[in-house]
């Protein structure tokens, strides 16, 4: 029901009603606008998810760097936010994560400390902050769910921003039992989908592979896949998560985070993964597997039966149908995608 996407300025847009139109009683921040999953909310808004009342600001690191807290705070004065979706954060796929730890830890717990503390300041309704299945201990028994989040040290490949993602959780805790906010967090498995980092280095699994596919096969060349294969994942299209973001933002009403997820039975191996994509990208070249390479953790399985236990006839997009739609996005958006 978006009727109109205004700008504001040309580093935000406004998704909701036309200028004129009934007054909005909420105003929907969204930290790292600019991102995989802030953009599949905005195209989810503007695919018809949006609600009169509802007034969305997507935001990117040039409207205010969050590790910053004067620019946040200033920024919290600008908009005056109701709700807020907090996606803002260092990111990056395993191998980023392996080279700079200390990074990852720092620049996430300043992003999350002034972005929570502000909305507190500010009186913020609700706030949805994102963590990730990558947080949960090594250790485990399998499924993973919400009440193991603190149980153990996470894979040694991630600790960084796993212990500064954990640390959201506490707070949300904090803030509720000491001022009674609803502060709550999601936690999504993989994420992957139009718009994603498709950098090789930096990036996640299935951007990496989709633009290594795509200059093997423009250069006549082998697919290096890095490690076994063998690793299994659980991954959710962003327009899947995007729809959930939003039920939570109107429906969640709980401090305990959610972990938003396909079921189990829908993980599959990397090898898995990559035939996919070489399926989608009609890749005829041979396909080699660079154990040199680390696998990183090798499965975090998650339950999403709480998730189902709210939404038992959510449909996710078929793997393969999700893996095809962003290939083809890669391919028709090769020149302006990140990477
Ligand atoms: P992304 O595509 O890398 O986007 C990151 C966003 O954060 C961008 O909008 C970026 O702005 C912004 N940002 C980064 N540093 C900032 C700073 N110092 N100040 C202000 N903004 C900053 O990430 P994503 O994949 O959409 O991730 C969104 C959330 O989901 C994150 O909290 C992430 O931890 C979580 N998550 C992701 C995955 C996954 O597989 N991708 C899985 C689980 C959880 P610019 O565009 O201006 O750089
Ligand atoms: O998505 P990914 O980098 O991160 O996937 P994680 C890593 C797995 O894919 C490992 C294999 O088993 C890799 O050996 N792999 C194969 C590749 N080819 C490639 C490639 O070209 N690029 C990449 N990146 N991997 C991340 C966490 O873990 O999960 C982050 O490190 C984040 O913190 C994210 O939270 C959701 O799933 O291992």
């Amino acid at each position: 029901m978006c009727a109109a996407v205004s700008s504001l300025c040309p580093v935000f847009a406004i998704v909701g009603m036309a200028e004129g139109e009934a007054a909005k009683s909420k105003r929907i921040l969204v930290t790292g606008g600019s991102g995989l999953v802030g953009k599949a909310i905005e195209q989810v808004g503007k695919d018809g998810e949006g609600r009169p009342d509802e007034e969305w600001i997507f935001l990117s690191s040039k409207d205010a760097d969050l590790t910053n807290a004067a620019e946040t705070r200033a920024m919290f004065d600008r908009f005056r936010p109701t709700h807020v979706i907090h996606l803002a954060a260092m990111v990056g796929g395993l191998f980023r994560n392996m080279k700079y730890n200390l990074d990852f830890w720092r620049k996430n717990v300043h992003i999350n400390d002034n972005v929570l503390h502000s909305a507190h300041e500010h009186g913020v309704t609700k706030v949805i902050s994102c963590l990730s299945t990558c947080i949960f201990p090594d250790k485990t028994t399998y499924p993973i769910d919400e009440t193991m989040i603190h149980n153990g040290p996470p894979h040694s490949s991630n600790f960084g921003y796993s212990y500064a993602k954990r640390m959201i959780d506490v707070q949300n805790r904090a803030y509720s039992e000491q001022y009674g906010r609803m502060f709550t967090a999601v936690i999504p498995t993989n994420v992957f989908g139009m718009h994603d980092n498709f950098n090789i280095e930096d990036g996640h699994v299935l951007p990496g592979l989709i633009h290594k596919t795509y200059l093997a096969q423009r250069d006549g060349r082998s697919l290096m896949v890095w490690g076994s294969g063998k690793p299994r994942r659980q991954f959710i299209f962003s327009r899947d998560l995007a729809r959930l973001f939003i039920w939570v933002l109107r429906e969640y009403e709980e401090i305990e985070p959610i972990i938003l997820s396909v079921g189990e039975e829908e993980e599959v191996s990397i090898k898995e993964a990559a035939e996919s994509i070489v399926a989608a990208m009609n890749f005829k070249g041979e396909v080699i597997f660079d154990t040199s390479k680390s696998d990183g953790q090798y499965k975090k399985t998650a339950s999403n039966s709480k998730l189902r236990k709210y939404l038992p006839d959510f449909k996710f997009t078929p793997f393969s149908q999700a893996v095809k739609e962003t290939c083809d996005w890669f391919v028709a958006n090769y020149d302006v995608a990140r990477k």
